[in-house]
């Protein structure tokens, strides 16, 4: 009877050993770099928390949007519905960056699931043709990992996106971590834009249309690309002081208008 307590504190320190949780890593990074005609990054990552880091080397605004495909539809099956100017339905919007202008790169935080992902720019050009269908897309694997998931990012302001409005905490000048939510119905997106000094969201808005002359007046400064209904990630950015607006350019099935159009947009001064 003597050696049995000794024995069960042995087991116990054995089974704490086996048993001592794994803490939670912090999100690893994927860098994706486009070049304005292609954009390369790793073949695969694994599920969780990822850092999406986009760096833009290429001579226009571009973004690294970041879709999971179906289980039975390959990337060959998206480029090809690419080239017909259909968006697949069956391409679940997965988030990434929303957009970085020519020699910058911007930030954000979304939550892998295993499966096969393309990672491209749907920025249409001047042509009105999306750069992803001009070379401008990549695919990648995610695979399951061994171990606890990442953790979660922290953030200091909250943004939701509902049919078809933002709700945003307000944003001073500085650096940020900002919690996006998809709250609506279809895929949204947060397009964060720096306005030039006296300019105002519809201004830059013509400026983008089809057929306007000159470079719109404010710059692109990050954001979260399109997100399915439910889901949520995070954009890391320094804001400048000024004004800022945000705004969806996710086009609305039923009217065919983009969102920004349905009231999808949020300017507010930083
Ligand atoms: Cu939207």
């Amino acid at each position: 009877m003597r050696s049995f307590p000794a024995l069960a504190s042995i087991l116990a320190l054995v089974l704490a050993g086996c048993s001592m949780p794994e803490e939670a890593p912090a999100p690893s990074s994927l860098t994706f770099t486009s070049d304005g005609s292609s954009i390369s990054g790793p073949s695969q990552a694994e599920e969780g928390w990822t850092r999406i880091v986009f760096v833009n080397d290429g001579p226009g605004i571009d973004q690294a949007a970041l879709y999971r495909l179906d289980a039975d539809r390959g990337v060959e099956e998206f480029r090809a519905a690419l080239a017909l100017g259909e968006a697949p339905s069956w391409a679940v919007a997965a988030g990434g960056v929303a957009g970085a202008m020519p020699g910058a790169r911007a930030v954000a935080l979304v939550q892998l699931e295993p499966g096969t992902h393309v990672v491209g720019s749907f920025i249409p050009g001047a042509d009105g043709v999306p750069g992803a269908a001009k070379g401008l897309l990549a695919s990648f694997d995610v695979v399951g990992r061994e171990g606890p998931l990442p953790r979660e990012p922290t953030s200091d302001a909250e943004m939701t996106m509902v049919d078809f409005g933002y709700n945003a905490s307000a944003l001073g000048k500085g650096m940020h971590s900002v919690r996006v939510a998809n709250e609506g119905s279809q895929p949204h997106e947060a397009v964060l834009v720096a306005l030039a000094p006296g300019a105002d969201v519809e201004a830059f808005l013509a400026a983008m249309g089809p057929g306007a002359e000159g470079p719109p007046p404010g710059a692109v400064v990050g954001g979260l690309a399109p997100i399915a209904p439910g889901g949520h990630g995070y954009i890391e950015l320094e804001l400048a002081e000024g004004g800022h607006a945000w705004i969806c350019f996710v086009e609305d099935p039923a009217s065919h208008a983009p969102h920004f159009a349905l009231g999808m947009t949020d300017p507010f001064q930083a």
